[in-house]
């Protein structure tokens, strides 16, 4: 991409009602408007990043077995008095009537509807255990939409649904969830910790949120030390095999949430392995039993014993929230420092001189050396001052840099600037090409 051709609408002044250094950094790098409280247009910068950290949770759920769908952000209001959230869910609801009177919502989030439509289709224990997941926008009229958007009041979440015939079975898909959830953040390269956690409104007795550790997070959280050590399962688990020893490997060391937080518990882990600190809740589990399919009668023939509810779990990642608390992860004073999994471009090139034949030239061979291996640039072939091109650059934190002008290209050189730390180095335009083909090949996975 051009820059000239491209909408990057940046900042100069830090905006004032940006309270944390991520939405600061958003609003200035040009990646989301404000449209109402808690509700965000999401620029090309944005929108880029946002799809990509939902492609990567897209991924993890197919690897773990679960089953893409796409349900409707509106939902009939009926489909919540059968299993009694209607009323329960409070002012959080946002209430919608159409022009024949006929009540509505914007869902919040989606068990009623899978279960209606898992009632409608699997009538047999055969057909278990089934994972379902959509990636779409939820609505919750929050009390304190801040943050930017970490706590918005439109926003999009990966929520995914098991099915199960008993308790055991649905803790095989509580543990695929687990497992795969510690994979996703680790390939955005964040590291989330489970903590156990108050199940609120969607209900159950057992949860975890994943966490990342960040000082701006709204949660406040207590862990052992030793969990912050634990590496993600790795890409290569076997999601059919017995995932149990992972999950409590992870499961074993106290962590949880303030809702839930054992004082006394806390109090036996030696002081200098107490962790007390702030996180961002990137995702989080629950299983709740037959809560749902129950009232809603989603019943399933089981092998001996006549037809049973099925037990079900279910599964949130915030995923435009992850915007937010990757930059939170990753900043410094000049700006976003993206890792390569997710940056909304994997490089850019910095023109010194834009109308200069050599500079010009040599821009064009890199940049169309790295889209013919599948990167993608973004070129900055403004005519700003070299200044501003700096700064931008820095801001919007492409991983990588590649510095051309025209007293470098004299000496047959670019420069190769790595944005985390700052580290540079001058190399031939083909050997810049190789450079980041090699950079991005190490880190993509
Ligand atoms: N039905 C369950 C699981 S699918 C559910 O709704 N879980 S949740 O309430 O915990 O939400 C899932 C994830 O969405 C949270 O972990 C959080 O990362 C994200 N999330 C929740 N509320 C907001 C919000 N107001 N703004 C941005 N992200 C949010």
């Amino acid at each position: 991409m051009r820059l000239s051709r491209f909408f990057l609408p940046t900042l100069k002044e830090t905006p004032a009602e940006a309270a944390i250094v991520s939405h600061r950094l958003m609003l200035r790098a040009g990646m989301v408007r404000q449209e109402s409280a808690g509700i965000y247009s999401w620029l090309p910068l944005g929108f880029r990043v946002l799809k990509k950290v939902e492609q990567i949770v897209r991924e993890e759920q197919n690897r773990a077995g679960a089953i893409e769908i796409l349900m409707p952000t509106i939902q009939p209001a009926d489909l919540w008095r059968e299993s009694q959230r209607y009323d329960a869910y409070g002012d959080e609801m946002l209430r919608i009537k159409d022009r024949n009177g006929r009540e509505l919502l914007y869902g919040p989030t989606n068990e009623e509807m899978v279960t209606s439509i898992f009632k409608s289709f699997c009538r047999s224990y055969k057909e278990l255990p089934k994972l379902l997941y959509h990636i779409q926008w939820k609505f919750r009229d929050e009390r304190r939409p801040r943050f930017g958007v970490m706590r918005g009041r439109e926003f999009l979440m990966k929520d995914t649904y098991s099915f199960d015939l008993t308790k055991e079975e649905a803790m095989k898909s509580y543990n695929r969830m687990f497992v795969a959830y510690m994979n996703t953040f680790a390939r955005m390269g964040l590291q989330a910790f489970p903590m156990r956690a108050e199940t609120g409104p969607i209900g159950g007795d057992l949860s975890h949120e994943f966490i990342i550790l960040a000082e701006n997070g709204e949660s406040k959280v207590f862990c052992h030390r030793d969990l912050l050590d634990l590496p993600a399962p790795g890409l290569d688990v076997d999601f059919e095999g017995d995932l149990q020893p992972i999950v409590d490997e992870r499961t074993a060391l106290y962590a949880a949430t303030e809702d839930v937080h054992d004082e006394a518990a806390f109090a036996k882990i030696p002081d200098d392995k107490k962790v007390s600190a702030r996180g961002i809740e990137v995702g989080q589990v629950f299983y709740f039993g037959t809560k749902y399919s129950e009232p809603m009668k989603a019943r399933v023939s089981h092998p001996q014993n006549g037809e049973v509810p099925v037990h079900m779990g279910s599964y949130g990642i915030g995923v435009s929230r992850i915007v937010g608390g990757l930059i939170e992860a990753f900043n410094d004073d000049a700006g976003i420092i993206w890792p390569r999994s997710v940056a909304p471009f994997d490089v850019g090139i910095l023109s010194m001189r834009a109308g200069d034949e050599a500079t010009d030239a040599a821009c064009e061979q890199i940049y169309a050396g790295l889209c013919k291996a599948g990167l993608e640039p973004l070129y900055d072939d403004s005519d700003d001052r070299a200044g501003a091109k700096f700064s931008r650059m820095d801001l919007i934190g492409l991983p990588d840099q590649i510095i051309v002008g025209p007293r470098g290209l004299k000496d047959g050189v670019v420069e190769v600037k790595d944005r985390a730390t700052g580290e540079r180095v001058n190399l031939s335009p083909e050997a810049a090409i190789d450079q980041i083909i090699a950079r991005h090949q190490r880190d993509i996975f």
